[in-house]
């Protein structure tokens, strides 16, 4: 494949922007050669500035489970673009999104929206220090929450492609208060707890760990976090960034049956367009400005463009509920790169959870931190790059999610299938 166009707007970008991206994961770091400039999406396809065409599992990193352009999501965008783009006031808009996001979450009393995914969590901890009067927080080692300084500690995501989970520019103070326990390991929050007795005011976590690859909760971990908050009077937050809308209806916490006190959402609930939100239990939430003093505030936040994105998204997705069918597409696609690794003889360990799916190329199961970073990224970097040479576009990172769309028909998952048979030839013939 030529990519002179991408690599030109790439030596251009480089003398504008830091390493040429807006969020570094983007930058092929890890598995080598120049990103790609796209100039297209049309759902399960996007195009380069080369005018390559791929099929499409990264989805923008997740808010694309309906494709991309979506006509009917597209036509809502359009239609408010013509009436306004932004008021800084209330309107109507975001007062339908909260009622929709309401209806499926009923943990959900309140709900504020804010612009991106990294606003909803810091918000999150900042109101749950407020209503505990606590400072601490426990996350997870690989769990990403954002850039915000509280969550850049063992962070999962870019961090961890790059191989530095841990940021400078954080201040010790700030690093002090975030307590990294292991995932899907209940013990090491328990020590923790006893080692910081009555101080944590929050345990944050990704019901299902979307940033060090997939990782999926073990039975009875997120019980097990329900319980301890219960009993420690800590606040429960799931990050549902990824997952609220991706793995059903009414995200992991559907899935799993727990009740977290405060969810984080963003990526579906924006339809494409820059959104986050965050929102739980009333007593909780009615501390935030202007009822309580808990500030947080936004100039875009509830932006009516997003909000028609977010609305048009949802709309279809209760409408129309793709999860039976996404289920069955990822189901697919998981058995046949089960029997290409055997066929092949590679040792790799795949997880999925609904849509998400990931390739670790390590013989251990992937459970935690620890296990996921076993995997050899110098295989996934191969993998990576005869994928994309087939048409194929994965997460450039290994710690990253594989997304299936309604917009994938059976040919674009059996040619993904035949391209990975060839990947693996082409790794084996390698080594
Ligand atoms: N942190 C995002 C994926 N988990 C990547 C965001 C981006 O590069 O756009």
């Amino acid at each position: 494949m030529i990519h002179t166009a991408s690599n030109d707007l790439f030596t251009r970008a480089k003398q504008s922007i830091p390493g040429g991206v807006n969020s570094p994961v983007r930058a092929f770091r890890s598995v080598g050669g120049h990103p790609l400039f796209m100039t297209r999406g049309e759902g399960a396809y996007m195009w380069d500035a080369d005018g390559n065409k791929y099929i499409d599992y990264v989805g923008s990193w997740g808010p694309f489970i309906l494709g991309h352009s979506h006509p009917k999501v597209v036509e809502a965008i359009q239609k408010q673009a013509v009436i306004a783009t932004s008021f800084g006031t209330p309107t109507e808009l975001e007062v339908e999104l909260a009622e929709m996001v309401k209806g499926v979450m009923p943990s959900i009393d309140l709900i504020r929206m804010v612009s991106s995914g990294t606003e909803a969590t810091m918000s999150a901890i900042r109101l749950a220090r407020g209503y505990t009067g606590r400072e601490k927080i426990i996350k997870f080692e690989g769990c990403y929450h954002g850039h915000g300084d509280s969550f850049l500690i063992k962070a999962g995501s870019g961090a961890l492609t790059l191989g530095a989970p841990d940021s400078p520019g954080v201040t010790r103070g700030t690093a002090q208060d975030t307590l990294n326990a292991r995932y899907n390991d209940i013990a090491s929050v328990e020590m923790l707890l006893a080692m910081n007795p009555r101080q944590i005011a929050a345990i944050i976590v990704e019901p299902v760990a979307g940033n060090m690859g997939v990782v999926p909760a073990k039975d009875k971990f997120l019980q097990g976090l329900r319980k301890i908050c219960d009993r420690e009077g800590i606040v429960l937050i799931f990050d549902e960034v990824m997952t609220g809308f991706r793995v059903g209806i009414g995200g992991a916490q559907e899935l799993y049956g727990i009740r977290p006190d405060l969810t984080t959402l963003g990526k579906i609930i924006g339809g494409g367009l820059p959104v986050g939100a965050f929102g739980g239990k009333r007593e909780i939430m009615e501390l935030l400005s202007p009822l309580g003093p808990v500030y947080q505030a936004g100039t875009l936040s509830g932006n009516p463009l997003a909000m028609a994105a977010g609305i048009a998204t949802l709309r279809i997705v209760m409408e129309e509920n793709p999860y039976p069918e996404l289920e069955k597409k990822s189901a697919y696609l998981a058995d046949a790169f089960a029997a290409n690794l055997q066929q092949a003889e590679i040792a790799a360990t795949q997880t999925r959870v609904g849509s998400m799916l990931c390739l670790f190329f390590t013989d251990r199961q992937v459970v935690d931190y620890e296990s996921a970073v076993t995997s050899k990224t110098t295989k996934y970097a191969s993998y990576f790059t005869s994928m994309l040479d087939s048409g194929v576009y994965l997460a450039p990172s290994q710690f990253e999610a594989m997304f299936v769309s309604a917009a994938h028909s059976q040919d674009d998952l059996d040619r993904t299938i035949e391209a990975q048979r060839e990947a693996f030839n082409a790794m084996n013939q390698e080594n």
